[in-house]
């Protein structure tokens, strides 16, 4: 048996240093690396489960073709001479945006930028743009600050409190639980806001049980409360921001009674939450959950402001922490996808994908190739998402597993793991370090990595000079930019993890990437793009103070939250226990609904429904319904059956949590 250092590719915001041990060329466990300066050795079930994933007797490992609705086996050959004459030929007749590249992050490494090189070099093609999982937030810190950065890990050491906004840390982002914990004990105060009493709260020193999407709207309140006992930094207001004047309207326009009853969060706890944003430093570690609404983007602008008017920017232990893309802009993407290459193109925003399939009519969508992403479960609306792709001609998907999105397909290739081929891992979430992730392992049965099947469909299709590469020399492509910073392949080989060279505390030296070079509370990148760019009093879509009628008829929020023990749809079929849908409901409803645990029961919209065992909730704001994302077709179906595919205020992220379902005991 021998000992290898490799790294966690799953999407997530923790980016684990692993330890892998291998036996006759096979993995056989995996475990933390105690080296690695942030994940120091914990690692989470979801990162062991790749042992089980790699070695799983059910993984695709062969080219698939459907013929006569069933999957039949072909050599590679067949399936990359066919697939890149449709391509050839769809190009031919429609142009190169009749084909759509369908994706998600379910890999972290750098060379998943590939297949933009292959679609650039081939011309084009029909992309997707925003996010389902954080567009609107990352979009929101563009307008606020001009990018989306965290303060790094370690300097949670510097903060006097701490904001636990809408992460679900216990579960999600466990290295950050483990700073909580340590700081928890040199005294520093924790609060957490959440319509659920999840794991994190159970060591806060209080819960705040918002109701779902109202977050802004109690930012709103917060900054109130600091004007009015005046605490504002007024030096930060001043000197480094634009658009104060329509913030202090904006607070004007509503009031604090108003406010409390909108958020379930009476006057007193929003005027304590005013003293700690001013008696910091506070960090705020915001979630992703709270900006998948239909006001998401303003939210996030909201607590921005917020953090910004109580002088929480830029300084050590402070910061509105939600995506960190600085990590990402590290590399030099451009050298590996060769954007100036692509002769046509289309966007379709990530969220829509399905709707716009089916309306797209100068240029039809004509095929579909799908990498790392299950779109048929993990998209929203997943009624429209399946007459879409069953509407497109040749559906080609490149999996591990039959997942529903492969069951769809025309042609599924086999795709390899983790340990089977060599990559740089690093995720624009959390911590600044890229790790190296050797290759240990030949690739099972006839599974190839993206990119050699990237590479074998550009050859055949007349570009394949750009592919005369090795995966070495297309990392190191990726590298050029830090190649200055004396950061190469070499040396992340050597050291197993480096940290690439991001701001620690962003915008110290107030010095914002905005139009204007400072704080924007009024957006001018906003403007810019024909939005209103001032703070606004938005709520859900789907809500009382939106929609009287739908909340009358479905009154309960659904919130369609990660799983415990799967990357999103990644281990449902591999775990027991796993198979069957768990609904989980707030007391409230359960009194009402004479609903006990293990009753089944339908949860019901306009989109669609689903069945699932009762389970209730021990806390939280009232009116919740909680299933999990991520189920398969197979074991009851994906609770995106029931969500919106509409996007969110600020056009590029999705209103996943932005729900009202019905219930009924079957
Ligand atoms: N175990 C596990 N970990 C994961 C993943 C996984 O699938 N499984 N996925 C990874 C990925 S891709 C992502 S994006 C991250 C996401 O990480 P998180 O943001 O932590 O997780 P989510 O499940 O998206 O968001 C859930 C939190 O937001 C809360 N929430 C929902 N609506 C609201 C609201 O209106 N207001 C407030 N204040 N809170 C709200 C939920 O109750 C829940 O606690 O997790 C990563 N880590
Ligand atoms: N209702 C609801 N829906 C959600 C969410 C939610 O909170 N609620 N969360 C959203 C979020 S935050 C996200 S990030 C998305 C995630 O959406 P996806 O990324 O689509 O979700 P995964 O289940 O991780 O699916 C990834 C697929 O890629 C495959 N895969 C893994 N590695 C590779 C590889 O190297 N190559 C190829 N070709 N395939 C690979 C895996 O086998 C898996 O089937 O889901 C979103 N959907
Ligand atoms: S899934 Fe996240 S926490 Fe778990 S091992 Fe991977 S990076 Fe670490
Ligand atoms: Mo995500």
């Amino acid at each position: 048996m021998t000992t290898f250092k490799s790294a966690c590719p799953l999407n997530c915001w923790d980016s684990c240093g692993f330890v892998v041990e291998v036996e006759n060329g096979k993995i056989v466990k995996i475990d933390g690396d105690k080296e690695h300066p942030i994940t120091k050795g914990k690692i989470c079930g979801r990162g062991r489960m790749l042992e089980a994933r790699t070695n799983a007797e059910d993984r695709i490992l062969y080219p698939l073709k459907k013929i006569d609705g069933e999957f039949q086996r072909i050599t590679w050959e067949q399936a990359l001479t066919e697939i890149s004459s449709k391509l050839a030929e769809v190009r031919q007749i429609y142009g190169s945006t009749a084909i759509l590249h369908s994706h998600d992050y379910a890999n972290g490494g750098l060379l998943t930028k590939i297949p933009n090189r292959f679609f650039n070099c081939f011309g084009g093609a029909t992309e997707l743009i925003g996010s389902i999982c954080w567009g609107s937030g990352i979009e929101a810190q563009n307008w606020d600050f001009g990018n989306a950065a965290s303060h790094s890990p370690e300097d949670i050491y510097n903060s006097k409190n701490v904001i636990i906004w809408g992460r679900n840390v216990t579960r999600t982002n466990m290295h950050l639980f483990a700073y909580l914990q340590e700081v928890k004990k040199k005294g520093v105060n924790i609060t957490v806001i959440d319509p659920i009493y999840n794991g994190t709260a159970k060591i806060a020193h209080s819960y705040i049980p918002i109701t779902p999407g109202m977050d802004g709207i109690l930012a709103i309140g917060i900054i109130k409360e600091l004007l009015q006992l005046d605490l504002q930094d007024k030096n930060f207001i001043q000197n480094y921001t634009v658009g104060f004047e329509d913030l202090v309207d904006l607070t004007d326009s509503i009031s604090i009674e108003q406010i409390e009853k909108m958020t379930n969060v009476p006057r007193e706890t929003i005027t304590n939450l005013a003293q700690i944003y001013s008696d910091g430093p506070t960090a705020t570690y915001m979630g992703l959950g709270m900006q998948r609404y239909g006001n998401g983007g303003n939210t996030i602008r909201l607590i921005d402001a917020l953090v910004a008017v109580s002088g929480n920017v830029g300084v050590p232990g402070g910061g509105a922490n939600f995506g960190n893309t600085q990590v990402g802009q590290s590399f030099d993407s451009a050298a590996l996808t060769l954007p100036e290459r692509k002769k046509e193109s289309r966007a379709f925003v990530m969220s829509e994908q399905a709707e716009k399939i089916l309306t797209a009519s100068e240029t039809p969508i004509k095929m579909i190739m799908v990498s790392c992403g299950n779109p048929l479960t993990q998209v929203p609306n997943t009624a429209l998402v399946q007459e879409a792709f069953q509407s497109v001609d040749t559906v080609v998907v490149l999996e591990q597993f039959m997942t529903d999105t492969a069951r769809l397909a025309d042609y599924v290739l086999p795709s390899a793991t983790v340990f089977e081929e060599e990559d740089i891992y690093y995720s624009s979430m959390y911590h600044h370090y890229v790790n190296y992730g050797p290759k240990l392992v030949e690739a099972r049965g006839e599974a190839k990595s993206d990119v050699w099947i990237w590479t074998e469909l550009a050859k055949r299709l007349g570009f394949g000079e750009d592919f005369e590469y090795t995966r070495e020399e297309f990392i190191e492509m990726g590298l050029g930019s830090l190649q200055d910073r004396g950061i190469t392949l070499e040396l992340i080989k050597e050291k197993g993890h480096v940290p690439l060279p991001v701001k620690l505390v962003p915008w110290h030296d107030f010095s914002f990437t905005t139009p204007s070079g400072k704080f924007e509370f009024t957006s001018s990148l906003g403007e810019m793009k024909g939005y209103d760019g001032r703070l606004q009093l938005l709520y859900p879509r789907e809500s009382i103070y939106s929609d009287k009628e739908l909340a009358e008829k479905y009154p309960y929020s659904l919130l369609t939250i990660h799983p415990l023990r799967s990357n999103h749809s990644q281990n449902y079929h591999l775990i027991e226990g796993l198979q069957t849908v768990k609904v989980e409901i707030s007391k409230d409803i359960a009194e009402e609904k004479g609903l006990e645990p293990d009753d089944r029961v339908r949860v019901y919209n306009d989109r669609g429904e689903i069945t699932g065992k009762v389970q209730i909730l021990k806390e939280s704001s009232p009116n919740i319904v909680c299933i999990d994302e991520g189920q398969w077709h197979i074991f009851g179906g994906s609770v995106n059956n029931l969500t919106s595919h509409q996007i969110s205020d600020n056009g590029l992220g999705s209103t996943l949590y932005d729900c009202l379902v019905g219930i009924e005991k079957l």
